[in-house]
């Protein structure tokens, strides 16, 4: 054979093997939230980690797909049964994530009734046999220490009260972030306390750990490890028009470090959560975290007319969902092809291209 030739077999049976090794590692995922007349959660049943994959009972890799509240302080009237079976139904959603914002004013330490939007969600949630991201929302405090005691409780009886639920996965601190802030001193102990808290009465289910910076630095868990660290996942959260291949790489290598990675919250705009839907930079990430077998949540449902929202500016004031397209906002109808399987970046270039 000549060396270009024998160049081009080899390149081309290196990739072929690529392809086929992700396809087989992946293969069982369906992404529906409803098959065969079975609900997600009847049919993958007790989540577990293995490796850094999420998997269903039978240890086969799994991605779960859907979408985040707002912060529940302020458009919590979304987390109710109606909106989240129209998610289910209309939008192929698998998961619903409660964002429980703790500090700030409103914040769930200020105002401790919005509990019940949390229980609303994970019963709503129960019933449609979808899974359910539990999110303790850290934000404005910067340090999850710092209401680390009323972390202790809430966690303590959420998981009294659903530690038998597949359907709930605790996440325990969304995004820490200050300089002063490490995984070290911070971020790990927080941790580590409240997993022991949550294992007490929940020996199984998903716990899912903040990482420094808003959730970036998912490197930190690796050279750092958690004492506690079975069925525990790390988080990463991006913004499509912010976060681009760096992140990427950052979350790739931390998988190589043997980081388990759960997106609990991504966007398609600025970290804002306004400035622009970006498609061709989501695209690209939806094709990351479907090569990588990469659960996520979406942020978020809102009508406030940011770019974030899923609805349109003051569409369905009620909460009702049976959404029509006028309702949706630019982020709502891209969001809603992405999660029914109706859009991908190869379908969306030839979009661009018919334009
Ligand atoms: C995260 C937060 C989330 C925040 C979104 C968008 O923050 F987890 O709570 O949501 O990303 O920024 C926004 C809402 C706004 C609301 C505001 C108030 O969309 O409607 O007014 O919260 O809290 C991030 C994420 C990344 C970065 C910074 C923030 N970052 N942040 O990379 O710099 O500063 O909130």
């Amino acid at each position: 054979m000549k060396k270009s030739v024998m160049l081009f077999a080899a390149t081309f049976a290196a990739a072929l093997s690529f392809v086929s090794c992700v396809n087989s590692k992946y293969a069982n995922d369906t992404h529906l939230a409803i098959e065969d007349g079975k609900t997600v959660v009847e049919r993958y049943g007790q989540l577990q980690v293995i490796g850094t994959d999420l998997c269903d009972q039978n240890g086969n890799p799994v991605q779960l797909r859907g979408m985040s509240s707002h912060g529940l302080h302020w458009y919590g009237k979304y987390a109710n049964k109606d909106v989240i079976t129209w998610l289910r139904d209309d939008w192929n959603c698998q998961i619903w994530r409660a964002a429980l914002y703790t500090g700030g004013q409103g914040g769930y330490v200020s105002n401790p009734a919005l509990k019940e939007r949390v229980t609303d969600s994970v019963e709503a949630c129960i019933e449609n046999g979808m899974y359910v991201l539990v999110d303790w929302h850290v934000l404005e405090e910067h340090d999850p220490l710092l209401y680390k005691k009323y972390a202790v409780e809430f966690f303590d009886e959420m998981s009294k009260k659903y530690g038998d639920k597949p359907n709930v996965i605790y996440e325990i601190c969304n995004e820490p972030n200050g300089e002063k802030v490490t995984w070290s001193d911070n971020i790990k102990p927080y941790a580590e306390e409240i997993i022991e808290v949550i294992r007490k009465n929940d020996p199984d289910n998903i716990i899912i750990v903040g990482t420094p910076v808003w959730s970036s630095q998912v490197m930190a868990p690796s050279s750092d490890p958690l004492k506690n660290g079975k069925n525990v996942m790390y988080t990463c959260h991006f913004y499509a028009g912010s976060h681009k291949a760096e992140a990427r790489k950052n979350v790739a290598n931390a998988l190589k470090a043997g980081t388990p990675i759960f997106v609990t919250e991504w966007g398609t705009t600025q970290a804002s959560g306004d400035g622009g839907v970006y498609e061709k930079e989501t695209l690209k990430w939806m094709e990351f975290l479907k090569a990588h077998n990469i659960s996520w949540a979406n942020w978020s449902v809102n009508n406030k007319g940011e770019d974030s929202g899923i609805l349109a500016f003051n569409a369905d004031r009620e909460a009702k969902g049976n959404w029509k397209d006028k309702d949706l906002s630019k982020d709502g109808k891209f969001l809603r092809r992405i999660l029914r399987n109706e859009l991908d970046m190869k379908s969306w270039k030839q979009e661009q291209k018919n334009k």
